[in-house]
């Protein structure tokens, strides 16, 4: 790599991060059914109609992981929790194997001197839940508030951080909208109300965390670039309705207790009843914001109805999702998120990386453009680090390869291999390179 610890303050952290779904094994340990495995079992959904049943494996091979994890000398681990192992019906009975997992996990991080970030949802929602309306329905509030508490009764005096839900953008727009991900909507009201439901599930799950008496609590969003495709005011009107459905739309509830205008005039007809009397819960204080940034989109104006507008192929290199390599973006959302709505809050990136077509031969792995790509988003965290803005540290997705949802398990994004017959791991080059880039 071409930075070292030693060029940011001693009290920036790296990490890694994953979540429950895309490497424990769902089908193991009496986790219920979740959303994503009818979605996956539904053709046409899925590449090649894989699912998490086995994953990488993770629940079994929880030790093997964490010494992953050591051997590559990060300060954090971004880890989510499974509703749906914990409680298998969504709400009632507890599954304590589910629940000794965690504690298990947490204990295995702090004994290695890994400080532990929960996530407590990141997608896969009990089949149960989803079955009366999932996100659309307003009571989630209510059954996410109990599943944290039961989840942060147990493991919430020794997590080191905790966010309540993985990028709501992609809970609930690219879920209900797009139909890109579980339970694979195409229905604007059902979407709208996804949109706001999600931050009351947040505000409410931050409360119990509160009356819990725990600290380090934060909001984690994901946000991409969007370029116009032309220099026409159709063009910059487009780019400006993706920006607003997708990177102010959220950051704005929890930071700004509102929601920007411009998206209202597509939304606000769909969206649920006296909504605005739940900004105070919704944008109840947090201690610090997560971003999660892969890249730009470039966007043309449609004729259809809203948004009215379409991504198209860019120029830039791309990875093996097609996405773009673009680090600028990630300095512009360091400062953006800064300046706009979180202004002087710690920020983490929560996520970046890449997915790309890695293959072992002679035992080794040879990834070089991840470890490009990591080298030029670090350093725009650096840039932004260097001029005031306060972010805290930089979590790589992810440790290992793992399920990447609709895509199934080809595209690659970890720093470890796993090969998904034998279910080996090993650590490609860019493990040893970011290992010898965090040595102290
Ligand atoms: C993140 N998009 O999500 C997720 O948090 C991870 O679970 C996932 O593996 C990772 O990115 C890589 O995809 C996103 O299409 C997935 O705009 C897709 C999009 C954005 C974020």
């Amino acid at each position: 790599m071409k930075f070292s610890r030693a060029d940011f303050p001693e009290d920036f952290l790296f990490g890694t991060a994953t979540s429950s779904y895309q490497i424990e094994g769902h089908g193991q340990g009496g986790a219920g059914q979740t959303h994503w495995d009818t979605f996956a079992a539904t053709p046409g959904n899925v590449a090649r109609a894989e699912n998490g049943r086995i994953a990488c494996d993770h629940y079994n091979r929880l030790d093997e992981d964490l010494d992953l994890l050591k051997g590559l000398g990060v300060d954090v681990y971004r880890f989510s929790t499974s509703w749906a192992r914990v409680l298998p019906e969504g709400r009632g009975p507890v599954n304590e194997e589910g629940l000794d997992f965690y504690d298990r996990l947490v204990d295995g991080l702090l004994e290695r001197g890994i400080k532990p970030a929960a996530t407590l949802y990141h997608w896969e929602l009990p089949s149960q839940l989803a079955d009366r309306g999932g996100w659309t329905n307003r009571d989630i509030g209510d059954w996410f508030a109990d599943f944290t508490q039961v989840v942060m009764e147990r493991i919430g005096d020794r997590v080191w951080s905790a966010a309540p839900i993985n990028e709501p953008w992609c809970v609930a727009f690219m879920s209900h909208f797009l139909g890109l991900q579980a339970p694979g909507l195409r229905d604007i009201r059902a979407t709208a109300r996804a949109m706001h439901h999600v931050l009351l599930a947040h505000g409410r799950s931050i409360g119990v965390m509160r009356d819990l008496g725990m600290k380090n609590l934060g909001a984690v969003c994901n946000f991409e670039y969007a370029i116009p495709v032309d220099d026409s005011p159709e063009a910059a009107k487009a780019a400006r309705t993706y920006d607003g459905y997708y990177n102010r739309f959220f950051i704005s509830g929890l930071f700004n207790k509102s929601y920007p205008s411009d998206v209202l005039e597509g939304l606000g007809p769909h969206m649920p009843e006296n909504y605005q009397d739940d900004f105070d819960i919704i944008g109840q204080p947090v201690d610090w914001c997560g971003i999660n940034y892969y890249t730009r989109k470039i966007i043309a104006p449609t004729d259809g109805p809203w948004p009215a507008l379409e991504e198209v192929e860019g120029p830039l290199p791309k990875t093996a999702m097609d996405w773009e390599i673009y680090p600028d973006g990630l300095y512009h959302f360091l400062k953006r998120v800064h300046e706009g709505y979180t202004r002087g809050l710690p920020l983490y990136v929560t996520e970046n990386g890449l997915a790309s077509y890695d293959k072992v031969s002679g035992g080794e792995v040879h990834d070089q453009q991840r470890i490009d790509y990591i080298n030029d988003h670090v350093a725009r965290v650096k840039r932004a680090a260097d001029e005031g803005i306060p972010v805290k540290g930089y979590y790589l997705w992810s440790l290992m390869d793992n399920y990447e949802w609709s895509l199934g398990y080809d595209k690659r994004f970890g720093l470890v291999h796993v090969d998904f017959q034998s279910l080996k791991r090993t650590p490609k080059a860019s493990y040893h390179q970011m290992a010898k880039a965090l040595g102290r």
